[in-house]
């Protein structure tokens, strides 16, 4: 099979407030939507948070991911990633709640603790404004997101071994990489390792070309040929950096969890504006995109 490029699209997180976009998905329908139309734009992989249905505030409770999950099962053949991550107020036995729950052929697992700063506020752009997001912001600028090596074996084994679900590895500084690869050396991880390079998360590394060169340098030393690469550059970096990604033989995540805009100045209407920008690139660079199944061939997935 000549290569194909998997495209990950991250729905909604919680990074972005309500108030920063009237386009960010909220409810379980909004999210159930945008999922829908980003698999029908071209994205194989669909990176699921939740939501608070009333307010917006980032939510583990897998009642409230059952609302959603039906019903992009129903609709598409995408392969479901849920969030390990969670949000900035959650202990990682609630973050992981959901996936124990699901059993997703994916989710998410972030390599390090680090600092990780959120994105500053855009006030007034939406009726989704609530009372919390003030308070949210100002207190992510003390947000430790915490994951422990310990942490980082709880879920490998609580969702790897018991569920058979694979993960998405995200890789926010070169250190990530090597806490990585002492997990593979211990035989708790195997190959096809599927790793999430983020750049451009304030307290993680920067985003620039030079960067990327270096992570990927760094992986192919440590992993050889048992790994693919994905990229996420938050924010305005997203799309530069997907594209240098695709160009350097790895795969691109997009959406609204990781860049509000569509470019300068303009939010997106959705999650599938971005699907569909990158895939202009792809078609520029003659690449195709895979198929869910193909990403499951190549990611190993339980399907
Ligand atoms: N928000 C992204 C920078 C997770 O959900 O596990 C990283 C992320 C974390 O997607
Ligand atoms: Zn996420």
């Amino acid at each position: 099979m000549s290569r194909k490029v998997i495209i990950t699209c991250a729905i909604t997180g919680s990074v972005h407030t309500p108030s920063m976009s009237p386009h960010l998905p909220v409810t379980p329908d909004e999210i159930a939507r945008q999922a829908i139309d980003a698999a029908d734009a071209g994205a194989s992989i669909l990176h699921l948070h939740a939501r608070d249905p009333k307010t917006g505030y980032p939510s583990p409770d897998p009642d409230v991911f059952m609302q959603f999950l039906p019903k992009i099962k129903a609709a598409t053949n995408a392969v479901i990633n849920i969030s390990t991550g969670g949000g900035m107020n959650m202990n990682v036995r609630d973050r992981i709640r959901a996936a124990r729950e699901a059993a997703p052929e994916m989710a998410s697992l972030n390599m390090g603790t680090m600092n990780f700063g959120l994105f500053p506020a855009l006030a007034g752009r939406s009726d989704w404004k609530h009372d919390w997001e003030p308070e949210f912001l100002e207190s992510s600028r003390d947000f430790v997101f915490k994951n422990t090596f310990s942490d980082i074996e709880t879920i490998l084994a609580e969702l790897g071994e018991a569920n058979g679900t694979r993960f998405e590895f995200e890789c926010y500084d070169v250190g990530h990489l090597y806490t990585l690869a002492h997990f593979v050396d211990r035989g708790l991880i195997k190959g096809p390792i599927f790793i999430q390079f983020v750049l451009g998360v304030l307290g993680g590394i920067g985003a620039d070309p030079d960067n990327l060169a270096h992570l990927k340098r760094t992986a192919d030393k440590l992993f050889g040929d048992q790994y693919q690469f994905s990229v996420l550059g938050a924010g305005r970096h997203q799309m530069p950096l997907g594209s240098m990604s695709a160009a350097m033989g790895g795969n691109v995540r997009v959406g609204l969890e990781d860049n509000l805009y569509i470019k300068k100045g303009e939010l997106a209407p959705d999650n599938a504006s971005q699907v569909r920008k990158i895939r202009e690139v792809l078609d520029g660079l003659s690449l195709e995109i895979a198929t869910p199944d193909e990403a499951r061939a190549i990611l190993g997935l339980k399907g």
